[in-house]
């Protein structure tokens, strides 16, 4: 067994033992109350789920296992020469909350490598799609298409014992994240490079790898794609696109389907695909205004004609944080160190001081702030990378760290298949009363 591996299985016996104990003393005490409001307000708020490797505050942002991003940037091993942590680190750090050292993040380098095969039939699935099948759409078919490769799905067919869940889904989230990069710059090469595909380069990192087969080559890119990884990897798990992969993960259905619901959550206008969301936005701006150096009366008129078509503003708000988005802070600090004068940047950071006052003077958005789809989209332009509809498949690869790591741990801890209550409005309306 490898030592991730033996490392997280005695962990997680401990903590399960723990957690047993737990319910069994305390499992009838009373931790939180819901108000009717948050029924039909999309169930914010309710505490309803146990998910080990990242938490949320309002205030503050996300912090995986304890540690916020700028304390990830200086623990995490780097690739040498490099300044941004490895995204293989940060997946260690998840799954058995230990910063793990150079030597077993190249452990971990070289083991996705060597799993990262795609099968042939998948290439084959995703050559029969129309050219402008939306990438994220050929992201949840081929992640699908692997599924009969699923370690799980294939012993829980032979009779799998209950104690091995996590074993089979370790190995299947392992050979998932693996392959990703891989299925991701396939669909990017294929949909906009005229189907010339760029072999792996095996001496380089995950992040640095798919930088280089997606075509973008560079220092710069790498350590971007270091960074990006590392940063959308995981927002706790009541966010729409973990929430249904833990969901659907619940009912034994394996990584493969249930990582793949979730992508379907992601590639909605109000969670993942924001980031394109926003660039186009911006270009459209550019455009309609006839210049990519906007005054700020004009992009306030920008702005107030976007609301006035009851149309939300991309990349700002937020359903749990109160505060500028530290993921947004993350990427604004790279771009300061090493982008200069690049204009549609410039228009990222006018919006940043725009934005918020329209928005706060609005009285109802809880939350006026960039969130992390604000920035990414110009980075990337910057960089060359101008089809935005892809965007969305780059945040993709970067959450499957984290929903997989959680997906192990669900089966390791035995957590039920998931099934919360729905009332009727007149039920409501009686216990309102
Ligand atoms: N522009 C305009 N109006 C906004 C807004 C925005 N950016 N953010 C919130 N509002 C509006 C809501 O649409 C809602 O209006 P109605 O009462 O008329 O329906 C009101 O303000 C209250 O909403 P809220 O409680 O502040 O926000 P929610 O928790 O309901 O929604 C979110 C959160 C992210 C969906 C919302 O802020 C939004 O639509 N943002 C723009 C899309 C976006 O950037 N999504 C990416 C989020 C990050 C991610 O998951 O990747």
């Amino acid at each position: 067994m490898d030592e991730l591996k033996k490392k997280f299985h005695e962990k997680s016996l401990k903590l399960r033992k723990e957690m047993r104990a737990f319910i069994k003393a305390n499992g009838a005490k009373k931790v939180d109350d819901v108000a009717a409001g948050q029924v039909f307000g999309g169930m914010r708020g309710v505490k309803s789920m146990i998910w080990e490797t990242s938490s949320l505050d309002a205030k503050e942002g996300i912090r995986f296992r304890g540690k916020t991003i700028p304390e990830l940037q200086k623990l995490l091993p780097k690739r040498k020469g490099g300044k941004e942590p490895l995204p293989e680190g940060l997946f260690w750090l998840m799954l058995v909350d230990e910063i793990p050292t150079q030597k077993q993040v190249n452990w971990l380098s070289n083991e996705w490598e060597k799993r990262a095969k795609l099968p042939a039939h998948t290439l084959s699935v995703l050559t029969t799609l129309s050219p402008d099948t939306h990438p994220m759409t050929q992201l949840i078919i081929g992640i699908s298409s692997m599924q009969t490769d699923s370690v799980f799905s294939k012993r829980y067919a032979e009779g799998m014992n209950k104690a091995d869940y996590w074993d089979a889904t370790y190995e299947d989230a392992m050979n998932l994240i693996a392959r990703l990069p891989h299925l991701a710059a396939f669909i990017y090469r294929r949909s906009y490079k005229k189907n010339i595909h760029i072999p792996e380069d095996r001496s380089l990192d995950w992040a640095g790898n798919f930088a280089h087969m997606l075509g973008i080559e560079g220092l710069q890119f790498k350590e971007l794609m270091r960074l990006y990884l590392t940063i959308h990897a995981d927002h706790e798990g009541g966010n729409a696109s973990a929430h249904t992969s833990h969901l659907v993960n619940s009912t034994l259905s394996d990584v493969y389907l249930s990582f793949a619901a979730g992508m379907c959550s992601l590639a909605g206008p109000l969670h993942g695909l924001a980031n394109q969301e926003v660039i186009k936005w911006i270009m459209e701006m550019t455009k309609e205004l006839k210049t990519t150096k906007p005054t700020k009366e004009q992009v306030q008129k920008y702005i107030n004609d976007t609301l006035a078509k009851g149309k939300v503003i991309p990349g700002y708000g937020h359903a749990v944080l109160r505060q500028p988005d530290p993921r947004f802070t993350a990427q604004r600090i790279f771009a300061e160190k090493h982008i200069k004068n690049d204009d549609f940047v410039n228009i990222v950071w006018q919006l940043f001081d725009t934005v918020p006052d329209i928005l706060g003077s609005l009285g109802k958005v809880k939350n006026p702030w960039p969130n992390v789809d604000a920035h990414s989209g110009a980075i990337l332009v910057h960089y060359g990378m101008k089809e935005y509809s892809f965007y969305t498949v780059l945040f993709a690869v970067s959450r499957a760290l984290g929903i997989l790591a959680a997906s192990c741990w669900s089966r390791a801890l035995g957590l039920p298949l998931e099934r919360p209550k729905s009332v009727t409005f007149d039920w409501l309306k009686k216990a309102a009363k």
